[in-house]
């Protein structure tokens, strides 16, 4: 039987006609015949600079009616094997996070229980922490987290709760198989020598910094992902700002001298084969993408995701 929600054809109508979908899927809140659902989370409570990524998931959604339905690179239709949707946004609360996460964890924890892969489009990458407990059922997962930051303080301005601390929240909660879990893409100025140091000697996490991804190149660095996630469950969290502020200016914290949009679409699309059991692309900031560049590479990257599902379903 073919998946029950797939794109509009744009062969048939313009991709530039009707409301902005993600990939010109049906918006429809169901988990009925869904494979993967799309939902935006418009967030911005979290972050520690720029703020305005509450309008990061509709920017992306405008970006992504661009997606064609073959996927070149790793010869798959996704849609051919997905039933995909639109889901909308988790109604967070502007200006409360603990509430915010309820809800984000409420709107997902759902989507998890009924076999649905969940691909959330931020928002801040607070939002990561609620998302992972929301796969709280099928958890500890191994998190494959590409950022140019550890996201690993214990507070900032003495909050516990933000962009800047979600992945020392969630492995105090359990939520993470640190065994299995990898940081990629860690650069820039930072506090203190221990804030990248400790994450192997204090959490248990492995990472890679920008540095060795150049050093590596794009087919390594995903070979070492896959042997560390190895065939647990696993999750994406996509921080665009690990992608250099040239191809991604639309961002809350950018940092110089990162990896190409190509590079780090290439990484993606060398993780075949993993077990994922959620997605999620952040840290979109609308107004400062004076060219709507970073919304479409975080359209590419959701795609490249579809795409790895898609594989994974089709036994390749
Ligand atoms: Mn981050």
């Amino acid at each position: 039987m073919p998946p029950r929600y797939v794109p509009e054809d744009s062969l048939l109508s313009p991709r530039f006609t009707g409301p902005a979908t993600f990939a010109r899927l049906p918006y429809v809140r169901t988990l009925e015949e869904v494979d993967v659902a799309i939902v935006g989370v418009p967030f911005d409570t979290g972050v520690t600079y720029r703020v305005g990524g509450r309008f990061g998931p509709n920017a992306v959604r405008a970006a992504s009616v661009m997606l064609r339905p073959y996927n070149a690179n790793l010869d798959v239709k996704p849609f051919e094997y997905l039933s995909c949707v639109d889901y909308g946004d988790v109604a967070i609360i502007p200006g409360n996070i603990e509430r915010s996460y309820q809800a984000i964890e409420e709107a997902v924890a759902p989507i998890v229980e009924a076999g649905v892969v969940p691909l959330l489009v931020g928002g801040d990458h607070a939002c990561t922490l609620p998302h992972l407990r929301a796969t709280r059922t099928r958890g500890p997962v191994a998190v494959v987290d590409f950022d140019a930051h550890t996201d690993a303080l214990d507070s900032y301005f003495g909050e516990k709760y933000n962009h800047g601390t979600w992945m020392r929240r969630a492995i105090e909660e359990g939520l993470v198989d640190t065994a299995h879990s990898i940081e990629v893409g860690l650069r820039g100025s930072i506090y203190d020598a221990e804030d990248r140091s400790s994450l192997r000697t204090e959490l248990g996490l492995e990472y890679l910094t920008t540095e060795d991804v150049f050093e590596l190149g794009p087919a390594a660095v995903a070979s070492r992902i896959r042997e560390r996630v190895g065939d647990r469950p696993a999750f994406i969290s996509f921080d665009i700002d690990v992608v250099d502020p040239g191809f991604a200016p639309g961002t809350g914290t950018p940092e110089a001298g990162g990896p190409s949009a190509h590079d780090m679409l290439a990484v993606l699309r060398g993780l075949t084969g993993i077990d994922f059991l959620g997605f999620d692309v952040v840290e979109v900031i609308p107004a400062y993408d004076p060219a709507g560049q970073t919304a479409t590479l975080a359209a590419n990257l959701a795609y490249e995701m579809l795409s790895l599902v898609a594989l994974r379903r089709a036994g390749r």
